[in-house]
């Protein structure tokens, strides 16, 4: 079974949904965290329940501004993600669907230039991050936002409203993979490694960021079977597979379906490649450039594939994990 090999991180190169000082941290926030369960993290030296779910600090802050400021429009679109099920591919998809027209030269496309992530900005971690109350006034309609926030947490009026919401979610053992490795690339030194063994035990425990994966999955897809017109429930492999099919899905859902011209055109493929693993991890801005909240753009490009999971669980992991998600899914309809 493989280690992490990746150098630490110096803690000033966090993003500041991960920073623990409580100097930025408001009363309310500090109040409530107070009386909110609270656990070791994989990042951070903490993670808090709320709600049910786990966050670190600034992500509690991040939510609890965001739910009273963040005033949704019916024509708003949210693309939702557990996190490191494929929320960057999302992103570049949907960003490029509903943008097409207004760049139709693919050659000049903002997806080459930013990472999808500073195109569809999430909402609490980086538009409402640190009690920020950011200005919306320019955003050209339909606004994309992006969030990993549960069901339970979305701020009321994206729910009154019922605004369109697409959910993304991925198996749970690739995706507990790519979340290890990620956190292995954030984490400070001060707060020493995290096996594999214990991201493990933690995340089929429910401990992980946004956690516990399998209730976040089964809010939206309940969600999705009541409401179908208002949430799409995507799966990565499912894209993966065939990624046609799904990028028109997604676009008819959107609202931006392909006409037949487009389709004549080769437009689907041309954004398929466009938001590839292959096409945006050469880029030189996801090579080399840093997001305004402090990653690296190549953080977010490792191997992009199904089943890389295998590599590092063992057999009788990949058995536990398997009979946990059974029997959080029975009766749901769902399986990965
Ligand atoms: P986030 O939730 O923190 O924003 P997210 O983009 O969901 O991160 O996770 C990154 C994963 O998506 C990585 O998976 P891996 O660790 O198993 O490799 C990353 O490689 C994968 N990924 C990023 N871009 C793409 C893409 N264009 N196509 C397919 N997979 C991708």
């Amino acid at each position: 079974m493989a280690t992490s090999l990746i150098p630490f991180a110096s803690p000033n190169s966090l993003p500041k949904y991960l920073h623990e000082d409580q100097d930025g941290v408001s009363q309310e926030c500090r109040h409530l965290m107070s009386s909110l369960p609270r656990d070791k993290g994989w990042v951070v030296k903490h993670l808090f329940k709320y709600q049910g779910f786990w966050h670190t600090t600034r992500q509690v802050q991040g939510v609890l501004a965001c739910q009273k400021l963040f005033q949704a429009q019916e024509t708003d679109l949210f693309l939702v993600t557990t996190p490191k099920s494929g929320t960057t591919w999302l992103k570049a998809m949907a960003f490029a669907i509903v943008n097409r027209n207004r760049y139709p030269r693919i050659d000049h496309h903002p997806l080459l230039s930013s990472n999808p992530h500073d195109l569809v900005p999430f909402l609490e971690l980086k538009l409402y991050v640190d009690n920020n109350v950011p200005d919306l006034t320019n955003l050209v309609s339909p606004r994309l936002f992006s969030t990993h926030m549960p069901y339970i947490t979305l701020p009321d009026s994206i729910k009154d409203l019922e605004c369109k919401i697409v959910y993304l979610c991925r198996n749970p053992r690739d995706t507990l993979i790519s979340l290890w490795h990620f956190s292995n690339k954030l984490r400070p030194k001060t707060i020493g490694n995290i096996s594999l063994e214990d991201a493990f035990e933690r995340f089929c425990k429910g401990l992980s960021l946004y956690g516990p994966f399998w209730d976040h999955v089964l809010e939206y897809w309940q969600q999705s079977l009541e409401r179908p017109e208002r949430v799409l429930f995507l799966k990565y492999e499912e894209i993966k597979a065939e990624p046609k099919v799904h990028l028109r899905r997604l676009a008819e859902f959107l609202g931006y379906p392909f006409s037949l011209e487009e389709e004549k055109l080769g437009m689907v493929d041309e954004i398929l490649k466009l938001c590839s693993f292959d096409s945006l991890s050469n880029l030189e801005v996801n090579r080399m450039g840093k997001l305004s909240t402090g990653e690296d753009n190549k953080a977010f490009f490792r191997r992009g594939e199904v089943g890389d999971s295998t590599n590092y669980l063992t057999p009788e992991m990949i058995e536990h994990l398997d009979v946990i998600t059974e029997n959080k899914f029975i009766g749901s309809g769902l399986e990965f």
